[in-house]
């Protein structure tokens, strides 16, 4: 396999009594200032409010520093959020880093009264994420009361827009803006194809650039409902065009972290970085803990080019 677990594995799990006590799960991660800054979901119960913790590593793999606080939660008086922010994925795009989430709130309106999940969205600038000043800015829903989540950002303007990949099931789907408010031009990126993702597809990790084209790293629900990693290349010019797909999960549940846990069989990602030539692809494993494996770029532009 292509993608190799770290034997360290999990990096991060759940502690202590409160906010992150019984899941820690589905990170962010953006590589500044020489370090992997990881953002992951974390819940004291299930159900229960998740909030996103805050921890970091220099080599991709140890953790050097980890918060004991949530550095977002929801806005308890804001219907739209307040009963969690959930997988959260960043972007750095120019001096800011947005944080793309799903706000999990009490949206009576909704077509379906179970879901009532939507994306949000937030950024910080650079320098004050980096100094831990958590003065992130205006909280907004660009798809106002649509079911839709797993929305990540392109990390800088394609053919002179703004480009963000989205979810409404069983599809994922790229949308285009000039400001990172209003988004244009929807249409389905890619639909389910392989029986491992027959149920439905979303966005996981922000795409990586690449010479040959932007890495796109997905999940795929089967009949199951098992949560596997897939795989796919956006051309870098018309990231509408898909170029490359891997016919086989990237990542499926195997070890025991990944298979059992809070909700078993699940693995999913919402964050990647590039260290060198090495991709690390952080995820979640069984809804309770996060967990690192790596690759060579190289190695996962041959799996694309087949
Ligand atoms: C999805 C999301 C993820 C979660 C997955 C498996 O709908 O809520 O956060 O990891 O289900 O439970």
């Amino acid at each position: 396999m292509v993608l190799k677990r770290y034997k360290g594995n999990p990096i991060l799990a759940p502690r202590g009594e409160g906010w992150e006590s019984v899941m820690v799960y589905n990170a962010a991660a953006v590589y500044e200032g020489g370090k992997v800054h990881i953002l992951y979901r974390a819940q004291g119960s299930k159900p229960g409010v998740s909030r996103v913790g805050y921890a970091s590593s220099s080599d991709g793999f140890n953790i050097d520093e980890r918060l004991d606080y949530p550095v977002f939660g929801p806005d308890p008086v804001n219907d739209l959020e307040c009963l969690g922010i959930e997988d959260p994925r960043v972007t750095r795009i120019g001096d800011r880093i947005y944080m793309n989430y799903s706000a999990y709130g009490k949206n009576m309106g909704m077509v379906n009264p179970l879901q009532r999940v939507q994306i949000g969205i937030t950024s910080i600038s650079v320098d004050d994420f980096l100094e831990k000043k958590w003065n992130w800015g205006e909280r907004y829903y660009p798809f106002y009361m649509v079911d839709n989540k797993n929305s990540c950002f392109f990390p800088e303007k394609v053919g002179g827009r703004y480009v963000l990949i989205h979810r409404i099931p069983p599809h994922m789907w790229i949308a285009y803006s000039d400001d990172l408010k209003t988004w244009v031009d929807h249409r389905i990126l890619m639909s389910p194809r392989f029986e491992w993702e027959y149920f439905k597809i979303g966005g996981g990790a922000p795409p990586i650039k690449t010479e040959e084209g932007w890495i796109v790293i997905y999940h795929g629900v089967d009949r199951k409902m098992q949560y596997r990693l897939g795989l796919a290349l956006l051309d870098l010019e018309d990231p509408a065009r898909v170029i490359g797909r891997y016919d086989k999960p990237f990542l499926e549940p195997e070890t025991d972290y990944e298979v059992s846990g809070v909700v078993p069989n699940v693995t999913f990602s919402c964050g990647a970085v590039v260290i060198e030539d090495e991709l690390f692809v952080y995820y979640g494993g069984a809804d309770t803990v996060v967990a690192v494996a790596t690759a060579k770029v190289k190695d996962v532009l041959g799996l694309l080019r087949k």
